[in-house]
This record gives structure tokens, sequence and C-alpha cells, in this order.
């Protein structure tokens, strides 16, 4: 596959190595002397601890520290703060509050000691009750969990709320027909192939502190661990490596990362801690955990008029969802989906249960997925309610093209869209009409066969400093290009690949700027010591903002390069014009064909090359973006799915997603994306669920309990493409690294529940495992 000059189809420049297995992940740090760290966690969900009797670990002879809740409370390390401004324990002091909670850390000579001497540590506990079910946990008499803050006497985290409820109500009292259904979108987890882990080195001579972890926001890190620790920022190095998969579980700082630092200054030396895979399905940053309850008022002829949500949000021990703080629920607001509405109303409470914290955006911007699970099959409960086709009502109901930009009726401007032009694209791929034939056929003769339909809008790219912030962090992003003077290129941004191929797009958009092979385009990454301040990779802002800021420096590379070639060709810089060809960029003279491509320009800006007054040699440039709306992509999803009324068991037979991420720079990567999206939806709808026992003993610490979708569970995907620029994006591009993810569960969901249409099975809740269906057939479905 030859390389094109900029946008299009080109293989990804970091599978050089990656697919010669020569990455280089955080486990793959080894330095001198270094040791190893591993963590003592809670047996318990819910206990108080009495006491910690270390002495028999450190007596092991290849123990070198026992670090507890205690020795981190000299330091003022115990607690930590969290992503959304509450406090999470580093390691418990005076109770653990989730099963496998951190509560000591051993370092060793090696990974194995370190471990063994875990068992040598006597933690003596006293067992208390446990909040499991969050829909108890604001019971009269329920245990309270978060007795560290001073003056709680519930678990209630948060009430917020969002439209208005008074004309919601009005409408709703007015409407010829309402459906209400409850929901829950189960407790999933990112599940990363590579775990978290970290290396810590602090070098007492410099008082530099090196820390490689996966992280996908390294400055973010940095600024936190420089305001808790109060060490300057320039004593602080992270450096994100390769990384194995985030999916937004790597945003946050666990408490192994503080503990691999404190042990490193403890020791001396550098220390590592890797999690295995059960610590990490037990303890890092699970997901969604929404239960749900969607109303929608509507006219007879199903036009839809109105939505109103309640939600209970279970946020488990400590509040740590990755979340701009001006909107405690997150990106909740699009609940209103991609509908033409006149009112919406919707209230979140957020509780703490004595399950892992988290709450994280696994491949959503923060609370889209819940929020477009709920509009998705509220849309499917109506269509069911007045007896029309699904497909028909949503063609009803979408926004036109002409009411964009469009103002929500919870306020967010939604930036470009042709939903009708896409769900069509979406229907005339999958056949529509043909598969109703067949579907109807089939049910005569009981089979069943069901067509499910999702529309999704999603808002991302956070976002414009003057609304959104992570911890009092704005969220605008910089960018450096530095041009040598045979014209290649290194650009440096904050935003962190793990996986998305940003070392392509990235060069990418510099080589379409500038005319320039993107193979001549090195994208350096992940290392705050070499990159500009900017808050990183999630919620699909990577494109939308550090990739507005790559365009905008390499825009202001190309106009210091008309200076440079106005003096070259002693011309005026206005006389100039930018042409690209298959040769390249240049600036000629208008008129006359003179002109400089852009290597004669860098090499004569680095040259003796007498240039006008003002004019500065060199075409380095810096840019920092703050993006002025976030970017709204969406899609159309189309499932067909055949179950087995003997067993339950669900087939997805076709899946058809057309998306419109506005222009895309790379389409290959962006297919790619999709992929993996419609898989991740495939697992969450059928297969996925972090469960507990009523004690809050987690039941799915491994790949044999917690199912991830294979290539067996899934079918050849079909893909589309609508191309609706973002109006305000440089290049017209918007977010796509989790559309698939958020849009694909409620389309596998509809299909299921359609297929079981004969049974007048209205709603069952994810995920819809074999048993869950043979329950929803029997009459009986599971409401968890
Ligand atoms: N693109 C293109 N075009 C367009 C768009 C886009 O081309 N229009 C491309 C780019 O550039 C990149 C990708 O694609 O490369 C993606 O992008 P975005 O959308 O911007 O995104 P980002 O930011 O970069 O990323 C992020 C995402 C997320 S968020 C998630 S989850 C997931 C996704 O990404 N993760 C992951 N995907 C992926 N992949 C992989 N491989 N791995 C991973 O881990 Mo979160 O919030 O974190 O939850």
């Amino acid at each position: 596959m030859s390389t094109p000059m900029g946008f299009g189809r080109m293989h990804r420049k970091e599978d050089a190595r990656f697919i010669r297995g020569r990455g280089s992940y955080v486990d793959d740090v080894n330095l001198p002397g270094m040791l190893y760290g591993a963590i003592l966690r809670s047996p318990h969900a819910h206990a108080r601890i009495v006491s910690i009797d270390t002495s028999a670990a450190l007596a092991h002879p290849k123990v070198k520290a026992v670090i507890t809740g205690e020795t981190l409370a000299g330091l003022n390390l115990a607690w930590m703060p969290t992503l959304s401004a509450d406090t999470q324990a580093v390691l418990a002091t005076d109770k653990v509050r989730f099963q496998g909670q951190e509560v000591a850390f051993v370092v060793a000579e090696d990974r194995y000691s370190a471990r063994d001497a875990l068992e040598l540590i006597d933690v003596e506990y006293e067992a208390l009750d446990a909040v499991i079910d969050a829909r108890k946990s604001l019971d009269e008499g329920a245990p309270i969990i978060r007795d560290d803050q001073e003056g709680r006497a519930d678990n209630k985290i948060f009430d917020w709320g969002a439209g208005d409820k008074d004309a919601t109500d009005a409408v709703f009292a007015q409407a010829e027909v309402t459906v209400a259904q409850d929901m829950l979108y189960p407790r999933v987890h990112p599940a990363p192939l590579e775990t978290c882990g970290a290396v810590a080195d602090f070098d007492k001579v410099t008082g530099k502190l090196t820390v490689w972890c996966p992280t996908q926001a390294p400055h973010a890190h940095r600024t936190l661990y420089a305001l808790v620790a109060g060490l300057p920022e320039h004593k602080i190095r992270v450096i994100s490596p390769d990384i194995g998969g985030g999916f937004g579980g790597k945003v946050g700082i666990y408490p192994g990362y503080v503990c691999a630092i404190v042990g490193s200054i403890v020791t001396g030396k550098p220390v590592k801690w890797m999690e295995d895979r059960s610590e990490n399905l037990m303890s890092t940053a699970f997901a969604r955990d929404y239960h749900m309850r969607g109303e929608v008022a509507a006219t007879r002829d199903g036009r839809i008029q109105a939505i109103r949500v309640k939600v209970l949000a279970d946020h488990g021990a400590f509040n740590g969802t990755a979340q701009p703080t001006k909107f405690p629920a997150g990106f909740f607001h699009v609940f209103t989906g991609s509908y033409d509405l006149r009112a919406a109303h919707c209230e979140v409470t957020g509780v703490y249960t004595n399950k892992a914290p988290g709450g994280v955006a696994y491949a959503c911007s923060f609370r889209i997925t819940e929020a477009v699970y709920l509009v998705e099959r509220m849309i499917d409960v109506l269509a069911d309610e007045l007896g029309v086709d699904a497909a028909e009502l949503r063609m009803k109901n979408l926004l036109r093209s002409e009411q964009f930009p469009y103002t929500s009726p919870t306020g967010w401007e939604y930036d470009s869209g042709d939903y009708q032009k896409t769900l069509q694209l979406a229907m005339d791929m999958a056949g529509y009409d043909a598969l109703r034939r067949e579907q109807a056929e089939k049910r005569e003769r009981g089979e069943l066969m069901g067509i499910g339909i999702s529309f999704f809008t999603e808002a991302v790219g956070a976002g414009p400093r003057k609304h959104m912030d992570i911890l009092g962090l704005g969220m605008a992003d910089g960018a450096e290009l530095r041009v040598h003077p045979t014209g290649k290129a290194v650009l440096r941004v904050s935003c962190q690949s793990q996986g998305q191929g940003h070392e392509t797009t990235f060069a990418q958009i510099v080589g379409a700027e500038l005319g320039i092979s993107p193979d001549d385009v090195e994208v350096v990454h992940g290392d705050t010591d070499q990159t500009p301040f900017g808050l990183g990779t999630y919620g699909s802002r990577s494109t939308p903002v550090s990739g507005a800021a790559t365009a905008m420096v390499a825009r202001k590379v190309r106009e210091r390069a008309r200076q440079v070639a106005a003096a070259m060709l002693e011309a005026s810089p206005e006389d100039l014009e930018w042409t690209v060809d298959e040769a390249g960029g240049s600036w000629t003279v208008a008129g006359t064909g003179a002109g400089k491509s852009i290597q004669e320009i860098a090499l004569a800006a680095h040259s003796n090359l007498e240039l006008p007054e003002g004019v500065e040699g060199h075409l380095d440039a810096t840019c920092v973006y703050n993006p002025p709306n976030l970017t709204y992509p969406f899609g159309a999803y189309i499932c067909v799915v055949d179950v087995d009324p003997g067993t339950g068991q669900v087939k997805v037979r076709r899946f058809i997603a057309v998306d419109d991420c506005g222009v895309r720079i790379n389409p290959m990567i962006v297919e790619g994306q999709v992929h993996g999206g419609l898989a991740d939806g495939v697992g969450m709808a059928l297969m996925q669920l972090m469960a507990f026992d009523e004690d809050g003993n987690h039941l799915g610490a491994s790949f044999m309990d917690y199912l991830l979708p294979t290539a067996m569970e899934c079918p050849s995907w079909e893909l589309g493409e609508t191309v609706t620029p973002s109006p305000h994006h440089p290049i017209g591009a918007k977010g796509v690294g989790e559309s698939a993810t958020v849009g694909s569960p409620p389309a596998v969901v509809n299909a299921v529940l359609d297929a079981l249409r004969p049974y007048g099975v209205r709603h069952a809740d994810m995920p819809l495992t074999p048993a869950a269906v043979w329950r929803a057939i029997k009459g009986d479905p599971i409401r968890t």
C-alpha cells in the first residue's frame, strides 16, 4: 500500500514494531537494581482494620520494605484525590471498602518473593455489613461506607439534573401515549489485554522522579503527582510507553502507581509493580452500573415529544469517574438522542457501594454509552407500544439536516448532521424490507429472527475551556512542530496512543497540511519531558483536540514558510499561492509558475538567506488549541440475530454499521476502530457482567467468568460511511474511537428483543446470555 500525501488509507507506521513483537510496554522496562512490588488486597467488601502485623513479611530474606496505610499516613499519602474531586485510599487505614482493595505493599528482590511475603502479613479485620445493591444504598440504616468524610450520614454522592422539569412534566401530562421502562446498564470492565502497572525510579541525587506507566493522560498524572507530593513538575517525568489497550481504564491514577513511587523513595531503588489479570478485573476502574428508568411521551401517530429519565448511578466505594468536573454525571446530557423533541429532563443520583471505584468512561465519552442505550431502547419500547416499525419511527423523528447546528433540550449544540441519509444508507445496505419479509416467514415457522436498529449521536472532543476541566485543569491541547533543514518534521503532541494509530494519523495531518509524506513526519508522544502539556487521550478527544492542534501548528509552519519563500523568490508574501500536487507542497508566485517546494524552503530557512525584518529563521512552531465546541459523530447500526428457541443462544448473523465521523484521516484506521467497538458491543450485550454475591464477593475475576468476545461471536462486519464535516474543526474531522462501542449494544439488544416479540417480551437486561434469553422466553426476564 503506497503512502498518500495526506489523508487516505495507509498501513500503520507503528505496526512495523508491533507485528514484530518489538513494542515496548511498561513490563518491558527493566532497570539495574530494580525491585518488585506486590499488593495485599482485602478479602472483605467492608471491614474495619483492627491491626496489621508486618513483622514476618519484613523478616523474609528478600523483602526490602513493607508499606502500609500507616506508613503512607506519615507521608500524608494514605489518601489521594480522584478525578472527580473525591478522595480514594491508596492503602487502607481505617476500613476496607471493597473486596480487592489495596491494604499493604511489599517490595522485594523479585516478583515471587514479593508475592510470597504477602502471605506473611497478618491483618485482623472486623467484618461489617456491606452495601452491594445500589438500590439499597440509601435505605434507612444502610451501613455508611464513607465514614472517613466528616459529618457523612448516608451513601449519597450527588444529585444532578438537566433539562426542564416543568416543561417536560407538562408535555407528559397532555401526551396521547406514554411508555416507561426500567433497565440496567450493568457493571462491565474495560479489560485491556495489558493490565496496569508502573516502574518508578526516584533518583536521590538529582531529586528527579521518573514513572513509566501505561497512562492515557501523562501530563495530567504529572500535575497531580506534583500537587500531591509537592515536587516541582520538572522534577517529575511520566513516560507512557506502548500501551496494550486502554479503553478508559488507564486514565486515572491507581494506588499501585503511588505505592511503586513510595517504594522507590523508601528503598532508593527503582520499583516495578505489575497487576495480574484478577487484580485488574477486581480493582481497577469498572464502567457503567446505571440503573435507569426511561419514559417517553408521544402522539398516537408516532411523534416523539418528550423524554424523562431517572438514574441511580453506582459509583463504588470512591467516586473516581473521569469526568469534566462541571458535569457531575458526565455527558449524560445526550440522553435526548438524535431526535427532535419538545422537552426533556433527567435526574441522576450517584451513590457509594462496597464495590471497586471507577465509573470510568469505558469506550465512552464520559456517560454517553448509558444515555444512548437508554434512548435507543426506549424508542423500541415505544415502537412496540404503537405497533409500528422501529426504523420508520426513527426516520420520522430524527433531526433533519436543516436543523443543524442544533441546540438540544439540555442545551448542547450538535455541530452537524444528516441523520436520515445515514439511516437510509444502513437500511439499503441491510436490505431492510427483505429482512422484514424473511423474519415474517420465519415467524410462521416458529423460528426466532430479530432485526435491531440503533441510531446514536455522541459528543466527543472534551472540551471547550469555558465549559470543561478535569480537577481544574482546562482541556486545551498543545502541539509543537519542528521542521528539520531537509524538510523532515517532528510533531510533539500531548495525547497518547493506546493502539489507535496516532503515529500514523497525526503524521498524515501534518503531511496533508505541508504537502509532505507522512513517512517524513515522526510523531512523539507519551513522555512529559518531550511533549507539550495537554490532557490526554480518552472520550475520543485526540482527533478533535490534539488533531486540531496539529493542523493549526502545521498551518503556522506553512505561514512561516510563506515568508521565507517570499524572500527566496523576491516576491511579496501576499502574491504567493499554496499548492499541493503529487510532488508535494510549494509556495508559488501567482500566475508565473515560479515556486519553492516546502523542502527547499525549509533548507533556506536554516541557511544564510537574508530574511526581511521581523521574519524569524527556521520553520518551527507551537500552538495551543482550545476547541470551540465538542464534535458530534453519529451513526446508524442494524443488527440481525437468530435466537435458538431451545437453548436461548443468540447468534449475531449480520451487523451493518454506517458511521459518520466527518472527514476521515485514515479510513482504514477508522474501520479498525469501528470493528473493535462493534466486538465490544456484542460482548456487552451478550456476555459481560461484573457480578457480585450479596456479601460483595467478586464473581468474575478471570477471563473464564468475565467473557470477552472473540471472532467466534462476531459476524463479518458490514461497514458504510457518510461524511458530514464538523464545521468548527480545522479539517472537518470528528472523533470515532468509541462510536461503535456506544452504538452497538442497543442494536444487539433491540435485535434480540425483536426476535422474542412472539413471546411478548418488551425488555430484558444485558447481558443476554442463553440463560437470560431462556428466562425471558419463559416469561420471567431477568431483572437484575
Ligand atoms: N481518526 C481518523 N479520522 C477521523 C477520526 C479519527 O482517521 N475522522 C483516527 C484518529 O486519528 C485515531 C483513531 O482514528 O488514530 C481514533 O481517533 P479518535 O476518535 O480521535 O480517538 P482517540 O482520542 O485517538 O482515541 C481514544 C479512543 C477511546 S476514548 C477509547 S476508549 C478506545 C478507542 O480510542 N480505546 C482504544 N480506540 C482504541 N483502540 C485501540 N486499539 N486501543 C484502545 O485502547 Mo476512552 O474515554 O479511553 O474510554
